[in-house]
């Protein structure tokens, strides 16, 4: 992983039911940037972070990066927004759902599968696209905040079995029947919707889409640096304001 103020070629990295929010960076990505090493997230959220230059989410730029069910939303970059991959990439069950400038997804390297993903402007062999309206970050349950899956939403029971982790960001099983047709299928994104969640969201929720202001200081993806080594289950949110 690399930074400005870390900078430490190789590793391996995992992210586990996470939330990265409010970071930026000015050269690299504003969420992970991941050069030479391995990084793995699953059952995560990047959102609202921000890089003038590269991706305001995530960067694989050389190494292997994998991303499983998770959710990118507004977030800032230069050259795409969510996601950039100059190297290896698999991924499935990911929502790539910014919408505030460039692409989503610029690839430059190998897509080794690109599985059942949602990316907005269809980018990185996306199997759906479209614009996703998803629930403000906030707390839908859990120890970290998410961006729940609307009622309705097209991103519900459509995502690949096979890859589905077993829980959702925030512990809550999967798959469940989120449609209510009696078959009980994966939902693409961090958030699994279930017959526990509120079946209508307010406007005034929805009008509460404000985002932290970009923080230049250098936050979540270096702590993160330090986590490295520490058990994979550990769950932690971190907000750069
Ligand atoms: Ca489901």
């Amino acid at each position: 992983m690399l930074s400005q103020r870390n900078h430490k070629l190789g590793g391996t990295l995992i992210i586990l039911d996470s939330t990265l929010t409010g970071n930026s960076s000015f050269f690299f990505a504003g969420g992970i940037y991941n050069n030479r090493g391995t990084a793995t997230i699953i059952n995560s959220t990047i959102s609202n972070n921000f890089s003038h230059l590269t991706t305001g989410g995530l960067a694989n730029d050389y190494g292997m990066m994998t991303i499983v069910n998770s959710t990118l939303d507004d977030n800032v970059g230069g050259i795409a927004s969510d996601l950039y991959n100059g190297a290896t990439l698999y991924f499935s069950n990911t929502i790539l759902a910014s919408s505030r400038n460039v692409g989503n997804c610029l690839n430059s390297g190998s897509i080794v599968a690109s599985i059942d993903n949602w990316v907005r402007n269809g980018s990185c062999g996306a199997a759906f696209s479209g614009d996703l309206p998803l629930g403000p970050l906030q707390n839908n349950g859990g120890p970290t905040w998410t961006h729940a899956l609307l009622p309705g939403s097209p991103a519900i029971d459509i995502g690949d079995p096979d890859t589905c982790p077993i829980t959702d960001q925030r512990g809550e099983h999967r798959p469940a029947d989120g449609d209510g047709d009696g078959h009980a299928i994966c939902d693409i994104g961090a958030f699994e919707r279930t017959e526990h969640d509120p079946t209508s969201v307010s406007l005034t929720s929805l009008g509460g889409l404000t985002r932290p202001a970009i923080n230049l200081t250098w936050l979540g993806g270096f702590i993160l640096l330090v986590l490295l080594g520490v058990t994979a289950a550990r769950r932690w949110q971190l907000r750069g304001r």
